[in-house]
């Protein structure tokens, strides 16, 4: 079933006074919002006591309830409106000394008043929870969501009240081995509602949703779709792009859902040139404005071409890790900075490891021209045979593409990191792709995966996913994990696959101004001499059509104890996380400034 036709279903079923859970609301920035960021209150419940009871019992008195004493002998032994406070959006693990390692559930709890209006309907609608969150709204639960990269929302409009709503989410980041991620990671486990808060307000039929590229191959074919919700879903709809002079009619058909085709001229957005236009999504009674570029790509061979020219993929690495002040990064200024110091490496694209980044991130890529590689946390040792991981990761994957389809910048999704090779995994990712290719196919699908040693001096790239996926990524650590720098020279590389192969890992670990000699570990000379003798040995491969250093900036791994180096930090960053630069950017720098000369892009 289509995700409209379940929707509608779900509708019909619920009945117009419950709360549901509904497909992703595109682009909320576009219409009327009304934040609640800002100060949260907060309980801290290790044993889940405000969920469970005495007998582990779903408890129907949980602290969802927001209770208080009615009388002077009432007992209740929570009340969040004397409770502490944390900033949302924001993990909780840097805002008090004793949460930096705490992994269980948090209370949150917001207050806020709510003048209703006539005609219009009311969401909540959620940046990012890690991991598991539990919605209530004035006690009523409106749902749950699994994932802590991806956005979700619920609707509220025959919950809500004029005055003091108590909208209360139960977030719980304890690891499992069935989640994704699974048990291990090597990045911090923030926890949290990490990222904004919001109430969309729409009209009783909106637009919930649409996805508007240029179609495969072609340089002038818009192709796409609208998706409308509500009570009046069969209607006209107009696509407009006013600088191309485009105002296009459709009518959505009984599921509210219509195919959308026409031909424009435009200016084709690259790095060199990010140009994007305001495109408009018009009902009879919705408007929905968005910034939309458009491009062409493919790949021919072991090239990868953007607006039918070849071009290599000058990358980095980066974690969502706050510049500065640490943390999970959630603001516009923290992507600038993240972005712009890319740029000064002289990127044209990041690989944003290793899920789903905040929307900004996206949004700055796109006006900053920085092609983007976005991957879902299937990361090292999954649970391959288990379907719920399976349809968890599927689910992920989809409220990825959802959020960000309309995103120019985005040209690859990928869909694990460092998977082992296995029959169960290699079904399990190609679910994955095909998942993939069905909701968007005009994005190129990769992985980051690993090679072996056929001997001493020849490395083989031959994982069997590669059949499946469009460009090849792989991570290798020659002179940090394995062997010396030097190690690099002699190496010869091989690839059963006829496709562009992107370097999607490699460095090593220096603390800002540790300084030694060139065989030294952790001194910015090893690490220099790691990337010296890597770019000798990437410019030999033939196949090689992009480069992905890990990574931009050190960021916390509960992995790297080593005291007075890593102090719980992976330092392979090319950049501090005080933003110094290490001497291996400027080495990073200088290759990709050389690149920079004989091309466009
Ligand atoms: C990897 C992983 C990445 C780690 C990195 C490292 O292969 O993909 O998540 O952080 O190596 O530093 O070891």
């Amino acid at each position: 079933m289509r995700p409209v036709l379940v929707c509608i279903f779900l509708l019909a079923l619920l009945g117009s006074t419950q709360a549901q859970q509904i497909d992703l609301i595109a682009n909320p920035d576009g219409r009327k919002t009304i934040s609640l960021d800002g100060q949260w209150r907060t309980i801290i419940d290790p044993y889940e006591s405000g969920y469970y009871d005495y007998r582990y019992q779903p408890s129907a008195n949980g602290y969802f309830k927001d209770a208080k004493p009615r009388s002077k002998s009432d007992l209740i032994e929570y009340d969040f409106d004397t409770s502490e406070l944390l900033k949302v959006p924001g993990d909780w693990n840097t805002q008090k000394e004793r949460l930096l390692l705490y992994e269980g559930t948090i209370w949150y709890k917001k207050s806020f008043d709510y003048q209703r209006k006539e005609n219009t309907r009311v969401f909540v609608y959620f940046g990012g929870a890690n991991y598991l969150a539990d919605v209530y709204l004035n006690g009523q639960k409106l749902g749950r969501h699994e994932g802590g990269f991806t956005p979700f929302n619920f609707e509220i409009t025959n919950l809500v009240r004029d005055a003091n709503n108590s909208l209360i989410v139960k977030v719980d980041n304890k690891r499992r081995r069935d989640a994704v991620p699974t048990l291990i990671t090597d990045w911090w486990n923030y926890g949290g509602l990490t990222r904004q808060v919001q109430l969309v307000e729409t009209p009783t039929t909106f637009v919930q949703d649409y996805f508007i590229q240029l179609q495969k191959g072609s340089r002038q074919r818009i192709a796409g779709w609208v998706k409308l919700n509500g009570d009046k879903i069969s209607q006209k709809i107009s696509i407009r792009i006013p600088e191309a002079r485009i105002s296009k009619s459709f009518s959505t058909d009984a599921n509210g859902f219509a195919r959308i085709e026409f031909d424009a001229n435009l200016t084709l957005w690259s790095p060199d040139n990010p140009k994007l236009y305001e495109v408009v999504v018009e009902t009879e009674t919705d408007r929905v404005q968005d910034e939309i570029g458009f491009r062409t790509l493919e790949t021919k061979g072991t090239e990868i071409l953007l607006n039918g020219r070849p071009i290599f993929l000058r990358g980095v690495c980066i974690h969502e890790e706050a510049p500065f002040r640490g943390g999970r990064a959630y603001s516009r200024e923290d992507a600038l900075t993240l972005l712009s110091w890319a740029k000064e490496l002289g990127a044209n694209f990041v690989r944003l490891a290793h899920y789903p980044h905040n929307e900004f991130m996206l949004r700055e890529a796109d006006r900053m021209g920085i092609m983007v590689w976005s991957e879902i946390p299937v990361y090292w040792t999954i649970l391959w045979e288990n379907p719920a991981t399976l349809e968890n990761a599927q689910n992920q994957l989809s409220e990825m593409i959802a959020r960000d389809k309309n995103r120019v910048a985005v040209i690859i999704w990928s869909v694990a990191n460092e998977t082992p090779v296995g029959d169960a995994r290699l079904a399990f990712l190609k679910k994955l792709i095909e998942r993939a290719r069905s909701l968007d196919s005009t994005r190129m699908i990769s992985a980051a995966m690993e090679r072996h040693y056929v001997d001493d001096k020849t490395q083989m790239i031959d994982d069997p996913l590669g059949e499946f996926v469009d460009v090849f990524g792989c991570n290798e650590y020659v002179g940090w994990y394995d062997g010396l720098p030097e190690k690099a020279d002699g190496l010869t590389w091989k690839m059963k696959y006829q496709k562009p192969l992107i370097m999607t890992e490699f460095g090593g670990e220096a603390p800002y101004g540790n300084h030694g000699d060139a065989l030294t570990r952790w001194t910015e000379e090893y690490q220099e001499n790691v990337y010296q003798h890597q770019l000798g040995m990437l410019k030999r491969i033939p196949f090689l059509r992009g480069t992905c250093p890990w990574i931009l900036m050190d960021f916390r791994s509960p992995r790297r104890p080593l005291p007075g180096v890593q102090d719980f930090y992976n330092r392979k960053g090319l950049i501090s996380d005080q933003g110094q630069k290490k001497k291996a950017f400027y080495i990073m720098q200088s290759y990709y400034r050389e690149l920079q000369k004989g091309s466009q892009n």
